[in-house]
């Protein structure tokens, strides 16, 4: 028996600072097209999918930053992106800025299913960047001020015949990120990225940024006995370029289909759910093999300690 979900990447080329939500939108429609012609049953865009990569600008009164957050989802403007979801009946997992009632900023991914329902809701764990404005940089990556770490942790949900969890982007540098789904029996995590090359002095002197990308989503996924969903929005914005390279690894760690562009492009892949369990009911058969007595360093402690308070462990 299989269960083959038909899964699309979504991969976005950059979105301008001035450009309207309406006209991403139909972009996003667009490529909705192109993965219904593909027989796509889940599609999934990018972290930020509605805005330019916000956070490498720095504004002194946050409140005047409310324009790149959304305060309800679906809003009349991503509405015609839901509608015509449903009517073609196809799922989607779409990453933007969330300002709550509240006032809590979040960076967040919706799964929506195949009839329009809001299945769950992701805020995002790991915050990388700064927090305050550092002007030495030609460039800021100010997500530590404009969104705050959700406590939510990882869930996973029962959608789409099997078992889906998110994640967002720099989340999946973290092993723990993919290990906390994994526990919970994941088949397939959801991931949308931005990752700005302008972090590192120069591009050119980080040929690595695409070599650790597939890295960590291979491993996490082989590691785990999962799909992982990338996906990128790449090319330049504002001068900024970001990484492209939308992919869909396989639990195997193999990497089943890949962007050729680091523009608007659909990559898409038939995923064997049951191909998960190739590798969590024999090798990584966590109920058989782990051994959370000997891990607690990983839930007690942030930083790295010491063993002992004289120094290192010795014979
Ligand atoms: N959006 C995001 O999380 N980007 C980070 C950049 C890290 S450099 C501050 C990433 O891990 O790709």
């Amino acid at each position: 028996m299989t269960r083959v979900l038909r899964v699309g990447a979504a991969q976005l080329g950059p979105i301008q600072r001035n450009d309207q939500r309406d006209f991403v939108v139909s972009r996003l429609i667009a490529l909705l097209h192109q993965a219904a012609d593909a027989r796509v049953e889940l599609l999934v865009y990018p972290e930020l999918a509605l805005t330019t990569f916000f956070p490498r600008w720095f504004v002194d009164d946050i409140a005047t930053a409310d324009h790149w957050y959304e305060t309800a989802m679906p809003s009349p403007v991503t509405q015609p992106l839901f509608d015509e979801a449903k009517r073609l009946g196809i799922g989607f997992c779409l990453g933007y800025a969330e300002l709550t009632p509240s006032g809590q900023r979040f960076n967040t991914q919706i799964l929506v299913d195949a009839i329009g329902n809001t299945v769950a809701k992701y805020r995002k764990v790991h915050i990388p960047g700064h927090e305050t404005h550092e002007p030495d940089r030609p460039f800021q990556h100010a997500e530590r001020y404009y969104f705050t770490p959700s406590d939510d942790g990882f869930g996973v949900w029962d959608a789409f015949g099997g078992r889906i969890g998110m994640m967002i982007c720099n989340d999946r540098r973290w092993p723990e990120s993919y290990r906390v789904m994994g526990l919970q029996g994941v088949e397939m995590i959801l991931c949308g990225y931005n990752t700005p090359l302008h972090y590192v002095p120069d591009p050119t002197q980080d040929p690595l940024q695409g070599f650790h990308n597939a890295l960590v989503m291979q491993s996490g996924a082989y590691q785990n006995g999962t799909f992982v969903v990338g996906v990128a929005k790449g090319g330049v914005e504002e001068g900024v370029d970001s990484l492209a390279d939308s992919m869909i690894v396989a639990p195997s760690g193999e990497i089943l289909a890949k962007a050729v562009t680091n523009g608007d492009e659909l990559v898409v892949a038939s995923c064997d759910l049951d191909w998960c369990a190739q590798y969590t009911g024999t090798l990584f058969n966590f109920e058989r093999y782990r051994r959370p007595e000997v891990y607690d360093r990983i839930t007690s402690q942030r930083g790295v300690r010491l063993a002992t308070p004289s120094g290192i462990n010795k014979l």
